[in-house]
Order: structure tokens, then sequence, then C-alpha cells
């Protein structure tokens, strides 16, 4: 490993919260209370915690201060205006809706954009969003290319959707039968894999032809912009800003949860360019979230949000980010596990079916995986295959993904490359005994998004 190819960290350190380690006997005890589901186990219990890059990032101090900026006013609040001008600087979209995370975005455009019986193709399913489309009657079908499903297969912009299997859907249901087309940069369960600006435009050529909308997923658009910069042709002397500007320019409208790519604690919002839709999106927002000044944030949370999306695409930021998620997948590679590969932007991607060879897919090899490594080294990691993708809506089975990994999901600005070293030995000394990881069977299955609060104990 050459060290300069990863950048020390772009801030200085002001403020910090203490993590300790609790010894081997209460760990073991913690992850049976949890049911073998690291979701359960306190925050408090965890030493270093990779379970999510949502809500986990530390912000700067311009954004505390504009905390003290909140303007708690009912209706009409200065920092939606300061979040609105913002959006439309960045990302070239007229109207904004705020909403209280990711989730609260995708059920306003799944009620709004979808009629029961159509279909909503994406680059691969995500959890919350596929939930939604569901929920309104929408049948989500996979349009990714091939090669994402492929852990160890090292290309670029293995997050691209496959124009053959969308115009193949367009011939076979007809282009009225799709909502629209759901495009996710990055794709988080691929591995972070991102959709490159060649693909972006190709799609929207496409769906134009047919009069169909496409809908970003822009939870982390920046780190997808910080891969166009660096591998796609022509992209290399762009800013962060002008890149994410014209991803932006392909696309109708995007879902966001603010909560990982613009820096902050809580939020999201939907917007678009379409004004009838707008304006379907204002009546509903009121329903479920807040006026449309506000959605579900609190005004000094709208002002951080905004502050956070300009410091989020300042290139010392991003290059710092992703780099640092590289370095542990680097480091994980070199002492043999194996990764999804190539390592993505928010997450290194443990492949439990290689880890865990002894274990069917069943047995939730993943699952037991994330809890084995929250028993031997306090670090909590989540698990992303078979539990996560739930049940075909109309067969009952578990939907089985081809990707059953464990991700180790990097917070930003909170961690440092110490921290990833430790993670990696903790990685690496689980692997020396991979055959001891029993397999795991529910005690208690949710019936929806049953990842978050299901139980399980050990065959
Ligand atoms: N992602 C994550 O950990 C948090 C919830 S699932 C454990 O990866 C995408 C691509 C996401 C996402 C959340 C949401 C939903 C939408 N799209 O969590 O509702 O990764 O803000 O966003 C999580 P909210």
């Amino acid at each position: 490993m050459n060290l300069i190819d990863y950048p020390a960290e772009p801030f200085r350190i002001k403020s910090v919260e203490p993590v300790k380690m609790l010894p081997r006997n209460e760990r073991e005890r913690v992850i049976k209370e949890a049911g073998y589901n690291t979701f359960l186990v306190p925050s408090e219990d965890v030493y270093i915690d990779l379970l999510t890059d949502s809500g986990t990032n530390a912000m700067s101090d311009q954004q505390w201060a504009g905390m003290m900026l909140g303007d708690e006013a009912y209706a009409g609040s200065r920092n939606f205006d300061h979040l609105e001008e913002t959006v439309r600087d960045i990302f070239g979209l007229p109207h904004l809706v705020p909403t209280h995370q990711g989730r609260g975005a995708e059920n306003l455009l799944s009620q709004i954009a979808i009629k029961p019986g159509q279909y909503v193709p994406g680059n691969m399913y995500f959890t919350t969003t596929r939930y939604h489309q569901e929920r309104n009657g929408g049948t989500f079908v996979d349009i990714i290319r091939d090669e994402a499903h492929d852990a160890s297969l090292s290309i670029p912009f293995k997050g691209n959707i496959d124009l053959d299997k969308l115009q193949r859907l367009i011939d076979e249901k007809g282009a009225e039968n799709i909502a629209y087309v759901c495009l996710a940069v990055t794709v988080n369960l691929a591995g972070g894999q991102p959709v490159s600006m060649k693909n972006m435009k190709e799609v929207r050529e496409l769906t134009t032809q047919y009069g169909i909308k496409v809908f970003y997923d822009a939870t982390r658009c920046v780190e997808n912009a910080f891969f166009i910069k660096e591998q796609e042709e022509g992209y290399g002397d762009k800013t962060i800003r002008e890149i994410v500007r014209e991803m932006f320019s392909y696309a109708d409208g995007c879902t966001m949860s603010g909560k990982k790519d613009c820096l902050v604690n809580i939020g999201g919002f939907l917007c678009m360019n379409d004004e009838k839709l707008f304006e379907k999106a204002k009546e509903l927002v009121v329903v479920y979230e807040g006026m449309p000044s506000y959605g579900g944030m609190a005004g000094r949370d709208m002002e951080a949000m905004a502050i956070g999306l300009k410091e989020a695409v300042q290139y010392e930021y991003i290059e710092h980010r992703v780099k640092q998620v590289r370095y542990l997948g680097d480091k994980l590679r070199e002492a043999g596990i194996p990764i999804i590969e190539p390592t993505g932007g928010h997450a290194v991607f443990i492949d439990a079916r290689r880890f865990c060879p002894h274990l069917t897919q069943d047995q939730f090899p993943a699952q037991s995986l994330a809890a084995n490594l929250y028993l031997e080294s306090g670090v909590r990691s989540m698990e992303r295959g078979i539990v996560s993708a739930g049940r075909d809506k109309i067969t009952g089975d578990h939907h089985r993904p081809k990707l059953e990994t464990v991700r180790l999901t990097i917070p930003r600005r909170v961690y440092t490359y110490r921290h990833m070293d430790l993670v990696a030995a903790a990685v690496q000394s689980l692997y020396e005994k991979r055959e001891t990881i029993k397999g795991l069977r529910f005690v208690y299955e949710p019936a929806q998004l049953r990842f978050f609060t299901a139980r399980f104990e050990e065959i």
C-alpha cells in the first residue's frame, strides 16, 4: 500500500465523543440479547460503529453555527429559502419538498407517480424504496447490468443501467405501464457502485423517446460524482459541482436522504422539474410530513443541510471520503478477505458467501457474520443479503439476492485511518476462524423491512 494514495483528513477535530470496548463476555451477552441482530445492539455497547453512514455524519463548525440561525416559524422559514436556493444551484431542480428523511420523499413520490399495476425499473432494489413502490401498487424490476451481481468482478461503473433490459421492459409492458425509471447514484446494495455520466445520458435519451420520467435516488450522488471525475473520460478537469449539475440535467427529479451526502443527521427531500407533479407533492406533504416550507424538518436542520450540501461538493472533502473507504477495502483485499470489487463510495462489503462457504443462504451467513464480527471486536456492521431482501410479495418466499454481504459502512468525518486499521485486523482475525461461525434461524420475523427488528437464534 502506498500511503500517498490516501489523503489525510481535511479537517481538525474540535469536539470528541469517547468510545470504549466491552469485554468479550459482555459482548457475548449483548449480541445474544439483541437476537443476533446488530440493529438491536445498544449504541453504547459498540466500539467502532459501521452499521450505517446514514445520519451518522459529523457536522462542521459552520453547520453547528447554522443550527443557531434556525427560523422555527411554522410557515415561511428563511432556512427553507436557503435550502431551496442551494438545491437549485447544485442540482438545477427548481421545485423542492423537504421531508423528514429519504423514505418520506419515497413515500410522496411513489404515491404521486405510480398507478397500481405499473412497473418501476431501477438499478437494483433498495429496501425502503422498493417497499414504498410496492405499497403503492408498483412492481420493481431490476435493470442493473448483470456484472453488478458478481461480487468479485472489478470494473468501473458497475452500477450502470442495462439499456437492453430497459428497452425489453418497455417493449414487453408498454411505456404507459412504466411509472418512471428509478436511477440510484450510487447503488447501495451493489456495494456503493457508481453510474457513469454516459449511462445517465443514454437512459435520458431512451426514456425521452417514450415520454417516461427518470427520478434519481440522489442519496450518495456526490460520491458518484467523485467516481466520474476520477474514472470517466472527459471529466478529470471538471469540478464536482459541475459534474453533479450535469448528472441531474438528465433527471426529472430526485429523492434524497439528506442523512448521507448532505452531511447532516436528519432530513431529506423530493425535488423535480414538473410543476403539476410538484402541486401534487405539496398536497401530500402536508398530510404526511408538515407544511411545504419545512416538510419533516426543523428550520435549523434545513440550514445545516444547505451548508452541508455546499461542503459536500468540495473536492478535498469528497476525495478524502471516498479514499478512506478505499483504504479499508485495500487493507482487507491485501489480507485475502473476499469483498465486493471494486470498493464503492460509502462502504466495504464483505462477501459472506465466500467468507462462510460452509453455510447455505437460508442459514443467513451475512447476518451471522455481522453478529460474530461484533462478538469478535465490538465493531458493528450490517447484513445486506437475504434478510434485508425480504420476501416476494406474491409467493411469500424469501427474495434470494446473489449478493450476500456484510456492509462495513463508514460514517462521514467521524473515524480515522487508524480506526480502519483496527477494523481490518478484526475482520482478519475472524476470517482465520471462519468455520466456527454458525448459521441462524428466525425467532421473530416482522412482516415489513424485517432486517431492522428481526431476532434470531443460532442453529
Ligand atoms: N439507507 C442505509 O443504511 C439507512 C436505512 S436502511 C438500513 O444504507 C438509499 C440508497 C438509501 C437509503 C437509506 C434510503 C432511505 C433511500 N435510498 O434512511 O429514509 O441508502 O433517510 O433513506 C440507509 P432514509
